[in-house]
């Protein structure tokens, strides 16, 4: 099932808005990191990104979906090691996740804190938000997935998956679903919004607030001006183990960004002002995203180059993708095509 002894990892992101530093050090630096260590396939998941159908804008829809799609080639994804393509192009993972929604309890469904947290009082939420999980369990689960680099927020929707293959392993022992491990990043695994550290940095919450998020497409002017208004405190604490959520975010934020130890970033910002810090990690925000912005800059003008890159991905995800369907539904007792 994977290349050579490698195992296999498996993640994607929702083209839901624009991506941010949380999106790329949560989750797509490190799978550029770990790319020649497994099997990779990288998805855009665009069939999870209409769960909140109000905010569909099926012009923007397309063009984000591109966008996010061109920004793992930018951030570092390389189509000779990994397989990259939309989760719309691949049947399967809507065919697959019909099979395990009848096998989901409900009840499951309505513990994910995602959900609640979405779905707030809204009384005409849409099924697709509460089946969020089993849709996510499908993609990982038709790959015979060992590991799903995610952000921490991720994390009780692997511990679903795992259950839910559980499950299904032992209702019909033909399935034979591997199951999957998340692989949370030591440091940047929760970014938190600049301007409230009580929020997850999120795609869709700095689509209507200004200074919440860096975006990996924003000028170093924007990026600047979010970092230097970032929420602080008055006291002058950076230090990791007693700084506010706020302070304690920047460092968070340039411990991943600088490589440097916690010892080496308290020494050179603790009591120095919060100004020091801001102004640092303004840099190394800058630097690390110029050159993702030059390469999508190049890619924005090969569209077909990107087009065929898909066409590609999409045709081995089936591949794998379609077996691994045959097997559950024959395991269920569906009658072969
Ligand atoms: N703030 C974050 N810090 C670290 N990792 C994060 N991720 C998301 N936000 C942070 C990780 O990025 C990957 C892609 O996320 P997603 O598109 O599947 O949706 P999400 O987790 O719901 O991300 P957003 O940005 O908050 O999007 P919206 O606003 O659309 O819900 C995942 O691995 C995630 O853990």
């Amino acid at each position: 099932m994977t290349v050579g002894q490698k195992q296999r990892v498996f993640s994607g992101v929702q083209p839901t808005g624009k991506l941010h530093i949380g999106n790329y050090v949560g989750a797509i630096k490190q799978w550029a990191e770990h790319q020649d260590s497994y099997d990779n396939i990288f998805c855009v998941v665009d069939l999870h990104a209409v769960t909140i159908p109000e905010a569909v804008d099926p012009k923007q829809f397309r063009a984000k979906t591109l966008e996010v799609a061109a920004l793992y080639l930018a951030c570092g994804i390389d189509p000779a090691k990994s397989t990259i393509f939309l989760q719309s192009h691949v049947a399967e993972h809507s065919q697959a996740a019909w099979l395990l929604n009848c096998l989901a309890p409900l009840g499951w469904l309505y513990r994910m804190t995602q959900f609640k947290a979405k779905a707030g009082s809204n009384e005409s939420v849409g099924t697709g938000l509460l089946d969020y999980p089993v849709l996510m369990a499908a993609d990982i689960l038709l790959y015979d997935t060992h590991k799903v680099p995610v952000g921490e927020d991720q994390k009780q929707h692997i511990e679903f998956t795992r259950d839910l293959a559980q499950r299904v392993n032992t209702m019909f022992p033909g399935a034979g679903l591997v199951i999957p491990e998340p692989m949370i990043p030591p440091a940047g695994a929760r970014v938190m919004g600049l301007d409230d550290p009580t929020v997850k940095m999120s795609k869709s919450i700095a689509e209507t607030k200004k200074g919440h998020a860096i975006g990996l497409l924003d000028a170093p002017s924007d990026i600047k001006k979010a970092i230097m208004s970032a929420q602080t405190d008055s006291a002058n604490e950076a230090r990791f183990d007693h700084a506010g959520p706020g302070v304690r975010n920047l460092l968070d934020l340039y411990q991943v960004l600088s490589g440097q130890s916690r010892e080496e970033i308290e020494a050179e910002f603790h009591g120095q002002g919060y100004g020091k810090l801001k102004k640092a990690l303004v840099e190394r925000a800058v630097a690390a995203l110029e050159p993702v912005q030059a390469r999508y800059a190049g890619l924005t003008e090969s569209k077909d180059y990107l087009e065929a890159i898909l066409r590609q991905g999409a045709e081995r995800a089936r591949s794998i993708a379609a077996r691994t369907h045959a097997r559950l539904r024959d395991a269920m007792g569906f009658v072969a095509p």
